[in-house]
């Protein structure tokens, strides 16, 4: 299969990495990782090591992809849909943070849009190293649920190149889940400056499955199937096997950048119907932050 992963950060350079090994593959993202991949190609080291040569850019090429995998941050959405929207295309897989991306991108494009989720644990090391600091699953299927033909091409390719992959047919469920796991996980890791496997006990871990809590509340207000022990167990599974990982969101953190805060904790708040204190203040927290640096 011809691909092109539209975000070579973290997770994109990863997936890129590891979809490599059985495809063709074009990462986009910016200098000076894209260079570097371009010129000694991407090592991946940790859970599998892998040295793979895709071709990277900066720009979408002006060439015919079987499959794009968008992997920018939820805010970068609108922007990766204009740069695909002149791309001839059979499919697009939106393996991102929060909610909404699926919507915004088939607003924009004329193929087919499929949703997934992803609980890899990955970081960038530097330009052209990519470190795999968790196995994860990846999750997919058509946004509204129910099967298509794309959702089942896609994951076979995701399964030749060993990445453990489920073609799923209820999309809105799985996706309030992962949202779970995220608005627990990624807010309080990135306050805390802790890794995943830190929430597995005291304080941070109880403010974290609260959160996920909240957020399985919030999805059954809107007709999905999400129990509170499932949005929490889910967040403790989700940090023991990627205890090592610095979350996307302490990532951002660290490196001084804008968070996904708004397409998590804030779709919580935005849509809760009842009060969601944790969510409120996790968002307000990072909001503050964001403002303090001028991030917002
Ligand atoms: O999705 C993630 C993220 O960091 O954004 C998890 C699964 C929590 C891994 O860290």
């Amino acid at each position: 299969m011809r691909i092109l992963v539209f975000g070579a950060g973290s997770l994109g350079s990863l997936l890129g990495g590891l979809l490599a090994r059985a495809h063709d593959v074009t990462l986009v993202g910016r200098d000076p990782h894209a260079e570097r991949v371009r010129e000694d190609g991407l090592r991946v080291e940790g859970e599998v090591s892998a040295h793979v040569e895709p071709a990277a850019a900066t720009a979408v090429p002006a060439e015919r992809f079987d499959l794009a995998v968008v992997t920018v941050k939820a805010f970068d959405t609108d922007a990766a849909a204009a740069a695909l929207a002149s791309v001839d295309l059979d499919g697009v897989l939106s393996l991102q943070n929060g909610l909404g991306n699926e919507e915004r991108l088939a607003d924009a494009l004329a193929c087919p849009v499929l949703a997934g989720t992803c609980t890899y644990g990955a970081r960038l090391r530097g330009p052209g190293r990519v470190d795999y600091t968790g196995i994860g699953e990846v999750v997919l299927g058509p946004p509204g649920g129910g099967t298509s033909s794309l959702a089942d091409r896609v994951g076979t390719a995701f399964d030749a190149a060993g990445i453990e992959t489920t073609v799923a047919t209820d999309m809105p469920r799985r996706r309030w889940e992962k949202l779970a796991v995220n608005a627990g996980i990624n807010a309080v890791t990135a306050l805390a400056r802790v890794e995943n496997g830190a929430l597995s006990e005291g304080p941070a871990g109880d403010t974290a499955r609260r959160a996920a809590v909240e957020t399985a509340a919030v999805a059954r207000e809107r007709g999905i199937d999400l129990s509170d022990e499932t949005a929490a167990d889910e967040v403790e599974r989700v940090a023991d096997a990627t205890a090592a990982n610095r979350s996307s969101m302490l990532q951002d953190v660290d490196a001084g950048d804008r968070t996904e805060v708004d397409a998590i904790n804030g779709a919580v708040v935005e849509r809760a119907e009842e009060p969601v204190p944790v969510n409120e203040t996790l968002t307000a927290l990072l909001r503050a932050w964001e403002r303090e640096r001028g991030l917002r």
